[in-house]
């Protein structure tokens, strides 16, 4: 079963600094709202993962191969939001993750919508992934995610200090608890163009404790690896650096979780795939080509998020 991986920040050249006593009340200050909120929503929660040794179980993803006339009805579906996101790149460019991605809402897209509920439902994913959880779970959020080689928003983190990406770089676990993805490609994608990594049977529900400091760090945006928001980092104790973003940090023990890794390629797994989003995972890091994906959320009835999402199946 494969952890994840523990980091000692305090040799990690990117985060020397010397907290003050007031750097290290800040910081708390920052954390610990976060860390009860997520200790609340795992009240409420209570996430689990199927174990009757079905694939889903086993492995945390699952793919389909759906058929090129529905990839095109969606990439049609899509267009304007790729447009849009083409016009901010071009103004621009990508330097944080959320500049390449836009929300579709529901109130403008209604068929949009409907046509993805549709084919999940035809495909038995929501059910599939209620299986999994064992508890009921609503779609509700939809994005259009374009990704391009000059896309900054994974790399050149410790560009300041001189340190290099890890090949680690990006690996993550969601933040959010008891939730499911799924991913479609609308684009062919291939080993060059950010496929979607994930290390097979690495689907854990975290500890409490462990859970809670790796949310916390993610609400809070003490996981950025910007000097800013590395200096906070640095300043809380020992115990609360942890992040849920972990594979920029790694230093060392890459191998273990390299070996592991296992690519989605269109041509070879599917277009589509359900996946725990608890997984140690990543994708998205285009090399070259264009890659354009549907991102389709799922969450539990009862996670106390609902407000801000607007769409009921
Ligand atoms: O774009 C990808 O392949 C991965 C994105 C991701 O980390 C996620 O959807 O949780
Ligand atoms: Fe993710």
């Amino acid at each position: 079963m494969m952890r994840i991986p523990s980091i000692d920040y305090r040799a990690h050249p990117a985060y020397r600094y010397a907290p003050t006593i007031r750097g290290r009340y800040e910081a708390m200050r920052i954390f610990l709202p976060m860390f009860f909120g997520a200790l609340r929503q795992r009240m409420r929660v209570r996430p689990n993962i199927c174990t009757d040794g079905c694939e889903l179980g086993r492995n945390g993803v699952v793919a389909y191969r759906i058929a090129p006339e529905t990839i095109a009805t969606l990439r049609g579906y899509a267009e304007p939001y790729i447009s849009q996101i083409l016009k901010n790149k071009d103004e621009k460019g990508v330097s944080i993750f959320k500049e390449k991605v836009v929300q579709v809402p529901a109130r403008k897209s209604p068929e949009f919508f409907q046509a993805v509920a549709g084919l999940l439902d035809g495909l038995g994913i929501i059910r599939r992934a209620e299986h999994y959880r064992g508890y009921p779970l609503r779609l509700t959020n939809l994005a259009v995610q374009v990704g391009d080689p000059e896309d900054s928003d994974w790399r050149n983190h410790f560009k300041d200090v001189g340190v290099a990406d890890p090949p680690t770089a990006y690996y993550h676990i969601d933040g959010s608890l008891g939730h499911m993805k799924a991913l479609i490609y609308l684009t062919e994608v291939g080993e060059e163009n950010g496929p979607f990594c994930y290390v097979p049977g690495s689907n854990t529900v975290l500890g409490v404790w462990e859970h809670a400091i790796r949310y916390a760090n993610d609400k809070a945006k003490t996981d950025s690896c910007d000097p800013e928001r590395r200096k906070i980092f640095a300043a809380l104790p020992r115990a609360f650096q942890k992040k849920s973003e972990f594979g920029n940090d790694m230093r060392e023990g890459f191998n273990a979780l390299l070996k592991n890794e296992y690519k989605i390629l269109s041509a070879r797994d599917g277009n589509l795939f359900l996946f725990d989003n608890n997984i140690l995972h990543r994708g998205g890091m285009v090399a070259q080509g264009r890659r354009i994906i549907l991102q389709i959320n799922f969450r539990p009835l009862n996670d106390g998020y609902r407000k801000g999402s607007d769409f009921q199946m």
